[in-house]
């Protein structure tokens, strides 16, 4: 092997593969292209392996994952011969442990240290990267693969002044070797994440004086350290393979029952009982699953928060103190919560204080100290806790520079963009260990890091064998990760916080959130269909052959996943199979465990009068004193199911989003009365609604007719009748998801039929008892044959994974070619059923949103009746 010589070791001209990194991931990766037979180097600026525990060698640095889980687990041998002295060790003891794993496997040769890749440029002709280290040397490589770790480049320290103190400077995430020694010393510690909360305790029991300047209190639970846990230890002795496969297929990368026990419906015992145990267990998944609903739900959020604050009330003696110590910025667990060893109670001893910068912020640091707006204050020594640039920060400070002449940092100027986090189109043969939008820093790192690297070593394996040597993911493929990665961070309460998560520590980066938190379990399966699928999404190339399976591997809204995966998980009967009897009962039923949707003004149930006798409805008044524009509201359910309780949350959620009165009205179902039955009912209902409208707390005039589903269906037709009949006045029709068409032969009907709640089947089942095969093309029941011109304003909202997606379409279409004003909402990655799931489908509110605020902008459009 050729070989150009860089000041230490030789650097090779050219490797099959090119690791930047020896920590956790960086090691393994080098194991596994060894094992495979690739010709491999690694790469790293740090003088030994460790990667993050090389160099965080700050003052009680250790793991907050219990070190059990925090392991390998590729090689039963390992895990035999090295056992852990804490539940959670110390930087030393996890430092050791990597240097133990190096030299089990001789992997050192093969790394060269003090070396840093400092630009990695893809040529195309060669189909190769070309790297140039600090020292000038150049490596070629077939792959290069960055396992440089998510929080491996400290923050650029942005306090002015820093360069003229004279003092001792230290940086937590660039630690000395050599001991340091704060006795007799006066220090001040800036920074209270995870690196402060561990460093100020240790410090505080040398130094004369320890000053603690805080910009953001952080939550901290009591880490209760000491020896690994029992219960995980004898798991892992009586079943380490299970224990260890558990664990990948967990949450979170360790094995942990997840609670049903949501905080809004819980008793205040049961509350305080959960986080009891979970303060007690100290452990970060413990207390971030104190209830199902606390990372999406703000007052479900807000119980925990307030109990962690109590506990901080009660530890700390200065009131004052305590106060400035509690978080109240950011809901609970949207920052990296912290676990600690008597961090709070730090504070009670004499010598040291806290500095509260909200309240007075530092304006410079001095030859001799911190000024703050209030005072000036000397120090002997400075640790900066200030935190890293993380996930992005270590890959974009290589100047790497792709297909096509694209660096990687202008690729990203407005946020990553990758493929499971692994890859990034225009960038070929590049990957990435535990990237942006994978779990990564959200999960147990160790189980991720092993993921990451047994997929890409997969693949560099299948490649050779296939004889294929070079692989890039799709534009089409990466925007639909990007899409997927945000779409389950908006339904978290994660977006609200200004955390490293979004990139909001580093000035002027952009705000997005970075790691992806849909769970390991989830990940793992999305990149294990990835390889399954023929690597659907990338393009793979070879000398003789090319072909790429182009998609997007997840396309619905990820708690619309989840409900479909539950009620698959139940096995239910078809409800076409059932008599009407009972699907009626199993629909009320399901109704009934939903939540009960938000609280409106006032409710009343009464009746008016139909064709056919006596129709119940509900009246949803808004908080705000009337009069108010009116909402008659048909509820869905195929013309034989739902009531006015079926859709209730959903009518309260209009209510309030519209700040109209909704009038749900109950109409005669199928198949005791078959069609026009529910159509005369609905047009009855809105003639008598609009007639007393004034009685009813209305504004006369402002009549919206709307409708889910079939209910829809009745809305659509009852807006045909109306105009028709020469009234009455319709000024807005809301048609959601609604069933225009009995032509079941369209696209959507194939594409979605089955496995998305509404089936092509169950609707079939819904027509044979609604009308006559002869009747269904009658405008009464096929609302899109009818004649369209003169019909009110219209929101008509479709779901992407609907059967009924494309007839709704045609009537937006229709709607829109006929000269009606056509509001067309699509709700991407939703199913028939999932927008009026409120409180439970949480990606369908900012549909409702935008429904309701398209219904507002036809607020002053001229009534056309
Ligand atoms: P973090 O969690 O980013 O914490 C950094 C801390 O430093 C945080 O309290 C910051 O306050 C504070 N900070 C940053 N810049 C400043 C300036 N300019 N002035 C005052 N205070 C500042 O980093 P850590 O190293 O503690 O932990 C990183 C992760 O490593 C941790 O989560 C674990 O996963 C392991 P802010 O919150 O930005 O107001």
């Amino acid at each position: 092997m050729a070989t150009s010589g860089n000041g230490s070791a030789a650097v090779p001209a050219e490797v099959d593969v090119a690791v930047v990194g020896a920590g956790f991931s960086g090691l393994y990766m080098l194991y596994r292209l060894r094992e495979l037979g690739f010709s491999a180097m690694a790469f790293d600026e740090a003088g030994d392996v460790g990667g993050t525990w090389y160099w965080n060698r700050y003052p009680g640095a250790r793991c907050d994952i219990p070190t059990t889980d925090y392991a390998y687990s590729f090689d039963p041998r390992l895990e035999k011969d090295w056992t852990w002295s804490e539940k959670y060790a110390t930087q030393p003891e996890i430092l050791a442990y990597l240097r133990y794993v190096a030299g089990c496997y001789d992997l050192r040769r093969d790394i060269r240290f003090g070396t840093r890749i400092a630009a990695a440029s893809w040529d195309e002709a060669s189909r190769r990267w070309r790297l140039r280290t600090n020292h000038g040397g150049e490596v070629s490589c077939r792959y290069y693969i960055m396992a440089s770790g998510c929080l491996s480049l400290p923050k650029t320290t942005d306090i002015p002044g820093v360069d003229r103190y004279r003092g001792e400077v230290y940086l937590t995430g660039r630690w000395p070797h050599e001991e340091v020694d704060f006795s007799g010393k006066r220090v001040a510690v800036v920074g209270t994440g995870s690196s402060g909360i561990q460093c100020i305790p240790v410090i505080a029991r040398e130094a004369a004086r320890l000053t603690v300047f805080q910009r953001t209190p952080n939550f901290s639970v009591p880490a209760h350290n000491g020896l690994p846990p029992p219960d995980r230890t004898a798991q892992l002795v009586a079943d380490r393979d299970g224990y260890r496969e558990a664990a990948r297929w967990s949450r979170g990368g360790m094995p942990m029952e997840l609670t049903d026990v949501s905080g809004l419906t819980a008793s205040e015992d049961l509350r305080r009982q959960r986080f009891e145990d979970a303060w007690q267990a100290g452990e970060l998944f413990a207390i971030l699953g104190v209830f199902n609903d606390q990372g999406i739900n703000p007052v479900s959020n807000e119980l925990v928060a307030e109990m962690i604050r109590e506990k901080i009330r009660e530890i700390v003696s200065d009131p004052d103190t305590a106060e400035a110590l509690c978080p109240k910025d950011h809901p609970f667990g949207t920052k990296r919560p912290c676990l600690d060893t008597s961090y709070f109670e730090t504070f009670n001893l004499p010598h040291v204080r806290l500095v509260d910068l909200r309240r007075t912020p530092i304006v410079a640091v001095t030859d001799a100290g911190i000024d703050t707006v209030e005072e000036s204050l000397e120090f002997d020594v400075i640790v900066f806790a200030t935190g890293f640039d993380a996930m992005t920060g270590p890959l974009v400070s290589v100047a790497v520079t792709g297909a096509g002449g694209l660096t990687l940092k202008d690729k990203w100027e407005h946020g990553p963009a990758t493929y499971l986090g692994l890859m990034t189109a225009g960038f070929p043969n590049f990957f990435m260990i535990t990237g942006p939008q994978s779990p990564s820093v959200l999960s147990n790192m160790a189980v991720s890091i092993e993921q990451h690297v047994d997929w890409v070593a997969d693949c560099l394996q299948r490649l050779r064998t296939e004889d294929l040597d070079r692989i890039e993911p799709t534009p089409l493929a990466e925007a639909g990760w990007v899409q997927h990665s945000q779409d389950c961070a908006d339904i978290t309460l994660y977006p609200r916080a200004n955390s490293w998560y979004m990139g909001a520590n580093v000035p002027g980066k952009p705000r997005v959130f970075l790691p992806y938190i849909g769970g390991v379990d989830a990940y793992r399966r999305a990149c294990d269909e990835v390889a399954e699928q023929d690597f659907v999404g990338f393009r793979l190339d070879g000398p003789a052959a090319s072909r790429c399976n182009d998609g997007v591997i997840r396309r619905l809204q990820p708690d619309v996943a989840i409900v479909l995966e539950f009620m698959a998980s139940l096995g239910l009967p078809p409800m076409e199979t059932m008599t009407v009897a009972d699907a009626r009962a199993f629909a009320a039923a399901t109704a009934a465990t939903l939540p009960p949707g938000p609280e409106v003004g006032e409710i009343a149930d009464a009746v008016l009068p139909g064709p056919a006798g006596d129709l119940e409805y509900r009246l949803y008044r808004p908080p705000s004193s009337g009069p108010h524009p009116l909402i008659a509201y048909f509820h869905g359910g195929g013309w034989v199911l739902g009531s006015q309780d079926s859709d209730d949350p959903f009518c309260r959620d209009l209510c309030l989003r519209t700040g109209a009165a909704v009038i749900s009205v109950n109409y005669r179902h199928a198949p005791d009365d078959r069609f026009p039955a529910a159509a005369d009912d609905a047009f009855a209902a809105v003639q008598w609604i609009a007639a007393n409208a004034a009685g009813l707390g209305g504004i006369p005039g402002q009549l919206t007719v709307a409708g889910w589903s079939a209910g829809a269906s009745l809305a659509a037709i009852t807006c045909q009748l109306a105009r028709d009949a020469g009234g009455p006045d319709i000024a807005r029709q809301l048609l959601l998801t609604p069933v225009t068409d009995c032509d079941l032969g369209r696209p959507s009907y194939s594409g979605n039929g089955e496995g998305f709640v509404l089936t092509a089947a169950l609707m079939r089942w819904f027509w044979d008892h609604y009308a006559d095969e002869a009747e269904r093309a009658q405008p009464m029941a096929s609302p899109l044959r009818g004649t369209l011109a003169g019909l009110p304003p219209a929101v008509v909202v479709t779901a992407e994974f609907d059967p009924l997606r494309d007839e709704g379409e045609a009537y937006a279409e229709a709607l829109g070619a006929a000269g009606v004003p056509v509001r067309h909402i699509r709700a991407r990655g939703h199913v028939h059923t999932s927008l009026t799931m409120v409180d439970v489908v949480i990606s369908g509110a900012p549909v409702r949103a935008e429904m309701a605020e398209a219904l507002g902008s036809f607020r002053s459009a001229p009534i056309q009746i």
